[in-house]
């Protein structure tokens, strides 16, 4: 069964609050970079970086991070630094806000993490989500959040997002 829980109109008001919320929490944008987390988190990402460069009108720059090579439950034996340093820019300095579609266990943050300090230090690292759904196995929060969705451990979360999906969306799938 599918249930929309989330319009097209509402999933653009929740970016445009998280939008607000890191120009009011950063006190501007100075330092600021955006870190999408492939897939459906880079789209988010630069959907929010959009608005920010619209309201403060200055650019900044938006990153993608594929965090497979990081993965916790990969065997580890395996070299975990495959992938090596993935940003365009580095993160030294800056303050890095990660972006995703969902958080759910929170292994996928724990990752980007490793990720991401193969390129600096930091000033600080923050995270964005459109959709908390629950269910944290590490001890991960996010600093800014679209929508709290309570699920069940089964049921399955649907971000449709218009640059590959067609439209966008959030569905609940049970
Ligand atoms: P994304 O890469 O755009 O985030 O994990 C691959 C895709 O499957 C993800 O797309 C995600 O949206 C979707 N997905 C749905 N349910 C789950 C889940 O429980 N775990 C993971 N890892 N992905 C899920
Ligand atoms: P976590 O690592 O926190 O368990 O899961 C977060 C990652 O897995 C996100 O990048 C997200 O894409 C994916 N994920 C986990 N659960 C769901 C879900 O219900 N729906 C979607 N769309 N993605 C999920
Ligand atoms: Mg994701």
């Amino acid at each position: 069964m599918q249930k929309e829980v989330v319009d097209s109109m509402a999933m653009k008001r929740a970016l445009t609050r998280i939008t607000y919320e890191i120009i009011e929490q950063n006190k501007g944008i100075k330092n600021v970079v955006l870190v999408g987390i492939k897939t459906r988190g880079v789209y988010i990402a630069q959907r929010i970086a959009a608005q920010l460069q619209q309201l403060e009108g200055t650019a900044i720059s938006v990153g993608e991070l594929d965090i497979t090579a990081f993965r916790d439950d990969q065997p580890l034996d395996r070299p975990r630094v495959s992938t090596g340093y993935q940003l365009a820019f580095s993160v030294a300095d800056k303050r890095v806000i990660l972006v995703d579609d969902v958080l759910f266990t929170g292994r996928t943050i724990r990752a980007a993490l490793d990720a991401l300090m193969g390129g600096g230090r930091p000033q600080s690292i923050a995270l964005a989500v459109l959709v908390d759904r629950g269910h944290r196995e590490l001890p991960i929060r996010a600093d800014f959040i679209g929508r709290n969705i309570p699920t069940a451990r089964q049921e399955r979360i649907r971000v449709a997002v218009s640059e590959i999906d067609g439209h966008d969306g959030i569905e609940i799938i049970n």
